[in-house]
């Protein structure tokens, strides 16, 4: 595997609604983000993705975008966004932004034109189709809910699109499409960001001619992935993609793909592959059930360990994967990963530990740092997010009572993770002066920043002793580049690995739960790298690793 400028880094996502208001209209914008680099610095922060902050109507919080090429006025101006690009480069940041090219807003101008002239050139940009008597081209069922065709008013024409009603998805097909897209792409990476995260990317190419698949619930759709399993060659148009944009700039990429085929990973993220790296989902897609959110089984802490170590195994010999434990779709991983009832300090370092040494390009989630955790809805009426809403009815049209539904789908909302940012304990976690756009989450009186920098023990301060590691000359090259290899691999409720490096081993042990646990070491330790606990607990090569103890030692 070549060695790659960000191989070595830290990454970390910012949700820019939710981040940081600097006047007081309850949204989070980019001076609030320039305001907060020199936090995320200290933290040992260098690669920032900063989810759509681009014109759009906000029907899915920015991933519905009417304007690539201007920055809504609710999150600040193209100046900002120069002066952010700027303060970024003079503390050795790199921003990435988000590119969200499966579908635009119903809102941009290219699919008002289709709308005016659907025969006309911009009809092409989309899928749009004849439904004389009201069939529709195909079955899928949209990623929101309800069938994929939305229906354009007072024709007998539908156009398609796989997330919500106001994101049409564009044609790829259509070469025109695929210029416009890669212009825009250059026109960011000359202004002098560092790349993109890609969203919902494997999307973008359709099995056609449009056909019905199997349906999986009363609805009669089906489920998109069907679809996808079907189509082929979205590689050719990745590679196309990269080859015009990314790798003359030499930008980095990251990918949100689901539903790859494996045989295709070295084209994804291999030496010549499209993209630098794609993030790591097999853990969040974990338990999922066709039937909905509320049919979903709980992680365990042993298929947690499976789920890593499978991913570890297949990228292997390959390229690089970017590790989270949440992002801006999923609830807080402290929430998910931890078994109930024992989600404290010391079970969310050690969920931070085990991210931060798999192999892998670490990526935060604003707020984990601090030990955010989910938040419960008491009504549904508090949610925002479109999906949250539509499995909510899922579950509701399963027989659920409205109280159940709504404890099925606290458990996995995206709005888990958008809630305001936590920094101080003063009124709306300080993330505002005016009325968040979300409720904030009340336990901020004892979560915050504030208080997680003043505390010497805290979460973020042990984020900062990972992030501090990973860097470290001595340990450096091991934990970026070092093998991974499962130690006791099958012991229940305990995550143990090395990482072997070139004339180096680190052990790695997380003791997944709140009885302590005996482990025999096959030869002692030189050194206690890290521990989330004062002592440690090791006499020779006998160590009894207390409640959620982790412990990183070099060998
Ligand atoms: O997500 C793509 C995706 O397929 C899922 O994460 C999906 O949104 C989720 O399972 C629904 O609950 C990306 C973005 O990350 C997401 O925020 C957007 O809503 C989506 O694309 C559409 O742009
Ligand atoms: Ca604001």
């Amino acid at each position: 595997m070549q060695k790659k400028w960000w191989h070595g880094k830290v990454a970390y996502q910012i949700y820019p609604k939710s981040f940081y208001d600097t006047n007081g209209d309850g949204i989070g914008d980019l001076r609030g983000i320039i305001e907060k680099l020199d936090y995320l610095k200290d933290l040992g922060v260098d690669i920032v993705w900063i989810s759509p902050c681009y014109c759009s109507p906000l029907a899915d919080q920015g991933y519905d975008i009417s304007d690539y090429y201007k920055i809504d006025p609710r999150f600040g101006t193209m100046e900002d966004m120069d002066e952010l690009i700027k303060e970024a480069k003079k503390r050795d940041m790199y921003i990435v932004l988000d590119l969200v090219v499966n579908h635009c807003s119903d809102e941009h101008e290219w699919f008002r034109k289709a709308l005016a002239d659907p025969e006309g050139p911009y009809g092409k940009y989309f899928y749009i189709e004849e439904c004389k008597d009201g069939t529709l081209p195909c079955n899928w069922r949209s990623y929101f809910g309800g069938p994929v065709w939305e229906q354009i008013p007072g024709t007998d024409k539908y156009y398609l699109h796989v997330f919500h009603k106001k994101q049409p998805d564009l044609n790829w097909e259509n070469p025109e499409v695929r210029r416009e897209i890669y212009k825009m792409i250059n026109w960011w990476l000359d202004k002098g960001i560092a790349g993109f995260r890609i969203d919902a990317i494997i999307n973008i190419k359709k099995a056609l001619p449009f056909h019905d698949y199997p349906s999986d619930r009363d609805d009669g759709l089906s489920p998109i992935h069907l679809m996808l399993q079907e189509a082929e060659g979205v590689l050719d148009f990745l590679h196309e993609m990269a080859d015009h944009t990314f790798k003359p700039h030499n930008a980095f990429s990251v990918g949100e793909v689901f539903n790859e085929k494996p045989e295709e990973l070295p084209e994804f993220i291999g030496d010549d592959g499209c993209f630098s790296t794609m993030f790591d989902f097999n853990e969040t897609i974990f338990g999922s059930s066709p039937r909905g959110w509320y049919d979903s089984t709980p992680i365990t802490p042993d298929d947690y360990k499976r789920c890593c170590f499978e991913s570890q195994r297949k990228v292997e010999d390959v390229g690089f994967l970017s590790n989270i434990i949440e992002n801006h779709d999923e609830p807080r991983g402290v929430s998910r990963y931890i078994p109930e009832g024992d989600c404290n300090d010391y079970s969310k370092k050690m969920l931070g530990t085990i991210s931060f040494m798999l192999k892998g390009l670490p990526f935060l989630y604003q707020g984990q740092e601090i030990g955010m955790e989910n938040i419960t809805f008491q009504s549904i009426d508090e949610v925002d997010d479109v999906s949250t809403l539509d499995e909510y009815q899922v579950a509701l049209k399963a027989g659920l009572t409205p109280k159940e539904a709504l404890k099925a789908v606290n458990r996995l909302s995206r709005d888990n993770a958008r809630t305001p940012f936590q920094w101080s304990a003063e009124k709306n976690a300080g993330f505002t002066s005016g009325t968040p756009w979300l409720r904030v989450n009340p336990n901020y009186t004892e979560i915050n920043a504030a208080g997680e920098t003043a505390r010497e023990n805290s979460v973020l301060n042990y984020y900062k002793k990972l992030t501090a590691l990973r860097k470290d000359p001595a340990y450096a090259d091991t934990i970026v580049y070092g093998r991974l290899i499962p130690f006791l691999e099958d012991r229940h409720n305990l995550m143990a690995f090395f990482r072997k490096g070139e004339n180096q081993t680190l052990l790695v042990l997380a003791n997944y739960q709140s009885e302590p646990q005996h482990v025999t070491l096959e030869t002692p330790c030189r050194k206690i790298l890290l521990n989330n606990y004062e002592d440690a607990g090791i006499k020779d090569k006998e160590i009894v690793l207390k409640g959620y103890q982790a412990l990183v030692l070099e060998m």
